[in-house]
């Protein structure tokens, strides 16, 4: 190596080496720092401390420890008095939502904490679980019900582990999602992404599209109109780091929808789902009760989830097939991913240490129109899971959807070579395993079908709801097939049933000859239990009276009475008898 004469000439050969070895320590040093740096200018890829969130100028996290004032604070709801309330209560025909009390609220307002003392008391080392991303979609969101989602997130997780927070906008038309909502989000840096679709996608393939935007490990998703409450994030998180394939939900805290009150909520539950094919809750089975050493804490196993608000490790969700996105705009993916799930080797789990509050809307302030004008998204989609996943069971779905028997709902090719290549377990498995206090109509049972009395005549509920509440029998021309309306089991535990609801004889004015023939939800307790053979009396074991009917009306009313063996209108027949 040849120095420069003058170094040469003023430093000795060992100075020199001194000096050579100084420049290239501090060559290194410098790429090192370069390298450094460079990587925290894209600090996404990096977990945030809560110093550098701050110092860069987000939003400042609210100190929780202080007292907010004002309206909505500390979760209260907004009661709106005159004209402002008239106008709300007509908008609210538009956004099934009070969007004036919405606007009210501070977007930062402060909720009451709606965990319980032993999860409050957990501590989790945020620097040692994976970094996640959050997926927000909407399409034509309240600009304040969407934003007060985004800052709750903000405020309410650890920087550590909030890697991005996802914003799909599937393609709204509201004026204030554009411009304003860009120069709102400014604040947050990068923190928070945009993407914009040019088309309608509709929910399923919008959360797919955040999906495959986010970077972090973990992937959680949100509706627009949601509050992280404190703590949400962590107990989530932990549990996907412990269980790979577990797929996460909080507990879904109610946020008031005309007055935007934070409602809380309990762990009390689980998802379930009906043979329709619409989500349901239903009560902590025992078995799981007693796996579940420590109620306040431990995860529930649930058959199924809401749809909505839920996390999983990015990887797992893409390799357990994401969603089905030929499934448009709302319905049917929520208990496609569980079935799928579960079938598949994972498991869906409700964490009660977590909650976020979500606004439940009655209606959709949406088109929800499908391609080709499909006017029925949830029957479409609901019918590509049933096809796919249920086995033979879809036919009770049919039994409830009829019309759609022979309605083309698209190619399913890929989905079922999807099943194939995870090797994914029967519908019967899951039924047996994963929820097994689910009563299925026609198995188990000594009889199923319409029951068909004299004049070509079926009990039927003549679509009175049964869900809410006790409602009286009548009778129906028999609509052969399968019709919701007149499908009864008589199961092996000898009740008279519906898919939830029981046979039952009024027990009001016990002194009338004719007592009404009601069908109210069964009860696991006290079982109200009949005797039959087939073209027999349907006879109350406990009163000794007789199903009966008045003539041969269609429409009319059924009834207990005094058993008559002549009676042709006492004789009744199922469907169908097994053995
Ligand atoms: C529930 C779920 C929802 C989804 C749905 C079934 C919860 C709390 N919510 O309905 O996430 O699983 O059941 O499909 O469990 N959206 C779009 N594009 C559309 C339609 C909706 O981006 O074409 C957005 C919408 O702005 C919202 C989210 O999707 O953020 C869910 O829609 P929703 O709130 O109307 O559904 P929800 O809560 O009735
Ligand atoms: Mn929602």
């Amino acid at each position: 190596m040849s120095w420069p004469v003058y170094l040469r000439r003023y430093l000795s050969k060992r100075q020199r080496g001194r000096l050579l070895n100084l420049f290239l320590f501090a060559l290194c040093g410098f790429i090192l720092f370069s390298l450094l740096s460079t990587n925290s200018k894209s600090s996404l890829k990096q977990p945030l401390t809560r110093d550098a969130v701050i110092e860069r100028g987000w939003h400042a996290i609210p100190d929780y420890t202080k007292q907010r004032k004002g309206p909505g604070e500390n979760g209260a709801g907004i009661n709106l008095e005159g004209t402002e309330r008239e106008e709300a209560d007509e908008l609210a025909k538009k956004w099934f939502m009070n969007v004036i009390a919405s606007d009210k609220i501070s977007l930062d307002r402060s909720i009451p904490d709606s965990r319980s003392p032993q999860c409050k008391a957990l501590e989790y080392d945020v620097n040692k679980l994976p970094t996640v991303s959050v997926v927000i979609i909407f399409t034509d969101e309240s600009f304040s019900a969407l934003l007060r989602t985004v800052h709750s997130v903000v405020n309410r997780s650890p920087p550590q582990l909030l890697q991005e927070i996802v914003l799909v906008d599937d393609n709204s038309s509201l004026p204030e999602l554009g411009e304003k909502l860009v120069k709102h989000i400014e604040r947050f840096g990068d923190l928070v992404k945009l993407i914009r679709s040019k088309e309608r996608l509709g929910l399923i393939r919008a959360k797919v599209r955040g999906a495959r935007e986010a970077r972090a490990e973990v992937l959680v998703f949100l509706d627009s109109h949601c509050e992280a409450n404190a703590g949400w994030l962590e107990p989530l998180v932990a549990r996907i780091a412990e269980s790979r394939s577990a797929v996460v939900c909080p507990v879904i805290d109610s946020i008031s929808d005309t007055s935007i009150a934070y409602m809380g909520g309990s762990a009390g539950g689980i998802g379930t789902f009906w043979w329709s094919l619409h989500y349901s809750m239903g009560g902590i089975p025992p078995e799981e009760t007693r796996r579940r050493k420590n109620p306040e804490i431990d995860y529930i196993r649930s058959p199924t989830m809401a749809g909505g608000l839920f996390a999983a490790n990015r990887e797992y969700f893409f390799e357990v097939g994401a969603y089905d996105e030929e499934m448009d705009i709302w319905g049917g993916e929520n208990l496609e991913i569980s079935f799928r799930v579960w079938m598949c080797g994972g498991s869906i789990e409700i964490i009660p240490c977590s909650h976020v509050g979500h606004i439940f809307r009655a209606g959709h302030p949406y088109d929800m129109t499908g391609r080709k004008g499909n006017k029925d998204v949830h029957g479409t989609n609901s019918k590509r899971l049933a096809e796919v996943w249920m086995d033979d069971y879809k036919r009770l779905f049919y039994v409830h959807r009829m019309g759609l028997k022979d309605q083309d709902v698209g190619d399913l090719t890929s989905r079922h070579e999807l099943r194939k290549k995870l090797q994914c377990k029967s519908f019967k498995w899951f039924l047996d395993n994963v929820i097994p206090q689910k009563f299925v109509p026609d198995e188990d049972v000594f009889a199923y079908g319409n029951l068909q009395t004299v004049g070509g005549l079926c009990l039927d509920t003549l679509q009175r709801l049964e869900n809410k509440g006790t409602i009286i029998l009548g009778v129906y021309f028999c609509q052969g097939g399968g019709s919701s309306s007149q499908a009864f089991s008589f199961s092996k535990d000898y009740e008279v049933r519906r898919e939830a609801t029981c046979l039952q004889v009024d027990h009001k004015n016990p002194g009338n000859p004719k007592r009404n023939a009601l069908i109210q939800p069964c009860s696991d307790a006290t079982k109200v239990q009949f005797k039959h053979t087939k073209g027999g009396p349907i006879t109350h074991v406990e009163s000794g009276l007789c199903l009966d009917v008045d003539g041969v009306e269609s429409g009319g009313d059924v009834y207990f009475t005094e058993c008559n063996t002549e009676k042709a209108t006492q004789k009744w027949t199922f469907q169908k008898y097994f053995d």
